[in-house]
């Protein structure tokens, strides 16, 4: 494997920098810093901790045009969308800022005694992240866990490695000390493996494929190390008869191609009951034609490129045999990209069961409620999903009966730092954001303090 490898402008094909790939040693020396580092935070009053993480904080907003700019190279992603994420990580921050001082335990009656529990940190946090939300994910896992008092390894992936690097940066200009926020760059098999066989990393927070995502669980199953895994999706946007249609399509295209369909929460499914399906389908057609699809520098842009040429083709591969029924339009040339397209799918077709992670929709029908909800389930996944309804009782049914961690009624909403985030089934295990997620970064500890003479 040579030591390094090329970063690439999705937009253009063109390469931006060459970077270092760790090996085994340079990332158990990164590890190895972080012990030493831990012991220092964790022994820090909670407020000098939640001080430290403010100016983390401040520094980040300082830089969000910069972080922006830096996933638009490296990303593809449209410039507006960018300063989302980057102020997003600045926000994630300030929210477990306040998680230091708020980790108490709890007083348990014992007699002949005083009964207390502690949350201690894991020690080592291991973070491995993928190429679709390069800075939004990694501060989803890195902000609890350095608030909770753990030292945490960052591994991005090997696509999109520039905006966790410049985190890194901003961590030390912000004055963490050295070693406590440490990003590694390199490859899954040898950095990521390593996160997971590593000893002293006590926790591994992973996002990414079902397929790797399994391995690395087994891998911690071995080690009997806590994983938080975000995995895959399929999500079901269901539309019924007595929906707000022309709202519900309006904002179907946003749904699903968002961030060009790579999003894990992508509305990739959409279920509407059949006898308003042939006017849910001429109200959505206007709405696909009009996203627009362009240089992600251009402030109107809603969608860029796909990330690499090889994700294109996977991509295109699932239009094979598939009826498409009508698609947006994308730019010529060079860059990966790919319109906007919409498909005719039957229950049991690939394209109706697999994530796709591009933008590609599939469109079914159903004949009712309880066929709405089998059909919503019927995937691996369950991780995200959105129902349209006026009815309010159908709507708490639905939202009950679907197998999915994160459900938005009249509306397509997912992520919001301060509510928690993850999937059911093969879409993950664990959870995210939320008020509780600092308590994910810790271990109960149970102490009794005999006060008999
Ligand atoms: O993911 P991988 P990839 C899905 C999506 C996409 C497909 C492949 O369908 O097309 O996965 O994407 C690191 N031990 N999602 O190849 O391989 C790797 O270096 C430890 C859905 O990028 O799972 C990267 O940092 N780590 C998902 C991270 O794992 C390993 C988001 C993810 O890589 C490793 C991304 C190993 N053996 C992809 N092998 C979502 N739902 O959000 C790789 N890695």
């Amino acid at each position: 494997m040579s030591a390094t490898f090329t970063v690439v402008n999705p937009a253009t094909a063109q390469p931006i920098r060459e970077i270092a790939r760790a090996d085994e040693a340079q990332t158990d020396a990164a590890i190895a810093r972080a012990v030493v580092a831990q012991w220092a935070w964790a022994s820090l009053p909670p407020v000098a901790r939640a001080d430290a993480l403010r100016a983390f904080a401040r520094v980040v907003e300082a830089h969000v045009e910069e972080l922006a700019q830096l996933e638009v190279l490296n990303s593809g992603h449209p410039i507006g969308s960018a300063r989302w994420e980057a102020s997003h990580v600045a926000q994630v921050l300030n929210f477990y800022a306040g998680a230091p001082e708020r980790l108490s335990g709890q007083q348990i009656p014992v007699a002949g005694g005083l009964d207390v529990t502690f949350h201690e940190p894991y020690g080592v946090v291991g973070i491995i992240v993928p190429w679709n939300f390069p800075m939004t994910i990694a501060s989803w896992g890195f902000a609890p866990a350095l608030a909770a008092g753990n030292a945490v390894v960052l591994k991005p992936a090997e696509l999109t490695p520039l905006t966790a690097m410049r985190l890194g940066e901003l961590a030390r200009e912000a004055g963490l000390p050295d070693g406590l926020f440490t990003v590694v760059t390199g490859s899954g098999s040898v950095v990521g493996q390593r996160f997971v066989s590593h000893p002293d990393v006590r926790k591994v927070v992973f996002t990414g494929s079902t397929s790797v995502g399994t391995d690395v669980a087994a891998g911690c199953a071995r080690e009997l190390k806590p994983v938080t895994l975000e995995l895959g999706g399929k999500s079901a946007n269901i539309v019924f008869a007595d929906a707000d249609l022309e709202k519900a399509a309006a904002s179907a295209p946003g749904a699903v191609f968002d961030n060009a369909g790579q999003d894990c929460c992508a509305r990739s499914r959409i279920l509407v009951e059949r006898s308003v399906y042939d006017r849910f389908l001429e109200l959505l057609e206007p709405a696909v034609q009009a996203w627009r699809v362009g240089d992600p520098a251009d402030e109107r842009t809603e969608m860029g490129p796909l990330i690499s040429a090889s994700h294109r083709s996977t991509v295109a591969g699932f239009l094979d045999g598939a009826k498409v029924a009508f698609r947006g339009s994308a730019p010529e040339g060079d860059g990966f990209w790919f319109a906007p397209t919409v498909v005719l799918a039957d229950r049991g077709d690939r394209i109706a069961r697999d994530e796709v992670f591009g933008p590609v929709v599939a469109v079914l029908p159903f004949d009712d409620e309880a066929d709405a909800i089998r059909l919503a389930n019927d995937t691996i996944y369950g991780l995200a999903g959105s129902i349209w309804t006026e009815n309010l009782g159908r709507a708490v049914r639905v939202s009950r009966g679907v197998k999915s961690g994160v459900l938005s009624v009249n509306s397509h909403s997912s992520v919001r730092y301060w509510t928690p985030f993850g999937g059911m089934k093969a879409s993950g295990l664990g959870r995210e954001l939320g008020p509780d997620a600092a308590e994910h970064f810790t271990e109960t500890k149970n102490v009794f303090f005999a006060t008999e003479a």
